[in-house]
């Protein structure tokens, strides 16, 4: 019997080089879930506890390998449920395949159960390729264009298959007009700018007595390209949170994170350069880049869509960073006076002391910062880290010193919440001999990390390395955005939105298999974060974290001054605490110097 359009879907995938389809079953979806039969295990079917999992994974998978990721849900309920993870996907420019069922093309307009306008559905999130498989003879260029247009414009596609489709046998595309005869490969292209543009930019650079640099995710694996240039330009190096780990911190000159999770170094360094070149990023709060006219700017990005979009830039260069920099490189002038740059050295020395003593503070009962000051100086050799949105992604982009040869994620644009449990389990099933990290706040953990860690505990057999650490920072609060109302809004904290319910985080994981520890006292962080890295198989640690320290920028703008004392004034719960809080983290700022 000839194979049926399912089978020979993921057949196609195989040879496309997939090996796992992150997933959640249903009626919808029937036919390609028979087909798992047919391919053995040549192709993985991974079931995750939520459709939504299921489209971090694939995403996370894009962002923790150089391929793309791939999710399959059902018609209906679990096409929707991809959304959000798709999104993320969507804004951090990655490359992702989804496929779909939908209900059978003889109930399509019936208002028939579970049936969904899935097209208009993916349309946004999948606005460069969503189509419906309506014959036989569409599978093989569907599953062909999906990928490559995924890969090439580093974003997802949506393939859409009906049920009865998906059941008819596989018929190869007749040599006759209106038939598509698709290949499989792709190969990622070489993208450099022209000679004229490279020498413009060198210009620029070299005409630059304070250089400021920015790098983001496009210059991972242009670390040697990146230092370089540093070197010869004199400058400091920040980093937008998607290219956390595009950098060591270990590094002197570099000046950490930007923007509202920044630094100050990062922040200082912006403000006093008069030259500002932008690597592989898109940051996107104007306020936290230098002031138009401030500085002469040069933009490095693969996208030309998106290149000179958050600062008038002198010279634009679309290209690869590392090809783009490799090309730079033998035209910058090294400088000489390196005032600027042991400026910035001396800055980023002093910062690493003032946020060790931020660390070290009382807190009730333990300070956030500890629990990543803790972490910082035991993060094993080539781990994976993964975060979520909330108070933690301050601490964590903020404590950690990333070294050379670790990788980092997290919902950088999107900023949704959820990402870091999903993230770890695809970090683990793409690299299994690799130790990793997630961070998570106890809302987000309740909305869906708790699910994950089902996955966590199921899948934990197959990854020869065991060594993988949640950590709930258990403030039971939605904390991020309670400063974000006092800060931003002036508005005391609403405790009807804000508190969460208690939930048993360690004794949860105890009751999974996992290692489960509970820490409400900061003098057991340090122990606690070595039995969790080493307790031989997945491991939750819950911190009794304080919810009053303040997670604010190094340098709290006018407005967000005023946002804050009006909330204090205003009859915050907590006015008291955080006036302390805030005081204690200025005054170590000052003692420092
Ligand atoms: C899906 C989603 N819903 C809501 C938000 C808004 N939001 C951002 S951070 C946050 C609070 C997260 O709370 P928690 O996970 O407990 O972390 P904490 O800030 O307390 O450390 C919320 C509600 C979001 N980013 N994503
Ligand atoms: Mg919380």
């Amino acid at each position: 019997m000839s194979e049926n359009v399912a089978a020979y879907m993921l057949n196609r995938l195989i040879d496309w080089g997939v090996d796992r389809v992150y997933g959640y079953p249903g009626d919808g979806i029937n036919g390609l879930l028979g087909a798992f039969h047919d391919v053995g295990d040549r192709l993985e079917f991974v079931q995750v506890r939520h459709e939504e999992i299921a489209a971090f994974a694939a995403t996370a998978h894009a962002k923790f390998t150089d391929d793309f990721g791939v999710c399959m849900a059902t018609s209906g309920p679990g096409a929707i449920h991809l959304l959000n993870g798709l999104y993320d996907a969507k804004l951090d420019k990655q490359p992702v395949v989804a496929i779909v069922g939908q209900q059978p093309r003889t109930a399509l307009g019936a208002e028939y159960q579970q049936e969904v306008d899935l097209v208009t559905l993916f349309k946004d999130v999948a606005h460069e390729f969503v189509h419906v498989c309506n014959a036989p003879a569409q599978a093989r260029h569907l599953i062909d264009r999906a990928i490559r247009v995924a890969l090439t414009t580093r974003s997802p596609a949506c393939i859409i298959v009906p049920a009865d489709v998906q059941e008819m046998p596989y018929s190869e595309p007749g040599r006759t007009h209106g038939t598509a005869h698709s290949g499989i490969g792709y190969t990622k292209p070489r993208t450099l700018p022209g000679d004229a543009e490279l020498r413009r930019a060198a210009e620029i650079l070299n005409a630059g007595e304070k250089v400021a640099m920015l790098i983001g995710q496009g210059a991972i694996g242009a670390e040697r390209e990146v230092m370089e240039s540093a070197e010869l330009l004199g400058c400091g190096v920040a980093k937008a949170l998607n290219g956390r780990a595009a950098l060591p911190d270990t590094l002197p000159y570099v000046t950490g994170s930007i923007g509202l999770l920044g630094t100050k170094p990062s922040n200082d360094m912006i403000e006093g350069c008069d030259t500002f070149l932008m690597v592989g990023s898109s940051f996107p709060y104007s306020e936290w880049l230098p002031k138009e006219g401030q500085a002469r700017g040069v933009q490095i990005d693969i996208d030309g869509r998106l290149i000179g979009l958050r600062y008038p830039m002198e010279v634009n260069l679309v290209g690869d960073a590392g090809e783009t920099l490799r090309a730079l490189i033998p035209l910058l002038e090294r400088k000489q006076d390196r005032a600027w740059r042991q400026q910035i050295e001396d800055e980023v020395d002093r910062w690493w002391r003032i946020l060790d003593d931020r660390a070290m503070q009382d807190a009730d009962p333990v300070n956030p910062q500890r629990v990543f000051h803790e972490l910082s100086s035991r993060l094993p050799d080539r781990c994976i880290l993964t975060a979520d949105s909330g108070s933690a992604t301050n601490w964590w982009a903020r404590h950690l010193r990333i070294r050379e040869d670790m990788m980092a994620a997290l919902s950088g644009t999107l900023a949704t919440m959820c990402p870091s449990v999903p993230y770890a389990l695809a970090a683990k099933f793409a690299h299994p001999d690799r130790p990793c990290v997630a961070v998570i706040g106890d809302g987000a953990f309740q909305m869906l990390g708790i699910n994950a860690l089902i996955d966590i505990a199921r899948y934990q057999d197959r990854w020869a390395n065991k060594q993988l650490v949640v950590c709930v920072l258990h403030n039971d609060d939605l904390n991020q955005v309670t400063w974000e109302q006092r800060v931003m809004n002036g508005d005391p904290k609403l405790e009807a939105s804000q508190i969460l319910p208690d939930f048993p985080y360690a004794d949860y994981a105890r009751m999974l298999g996992l290692h489960g520890a509970r820490v409400d006292t900061p003098g057991d962080i340090g122990q606690a974060w070595d039995e969790a890295l080493n307790a031989g198989r997945p491991a939750l640690l819950e911190v009794i974290t304080d919810p009053e320290v303040p997670p604010l920028p190094p340098h709290i703008r006018f407005e967000q001054a005023k946002g804050l004392s009006s909330a204090l004034f205003g009859g915050d719960p907590a006015a008291t605490e955080i006036v302390k809080e805030s005081i204690k983290g200025k005054l170590a700022e000052f003692t420092n110097r």
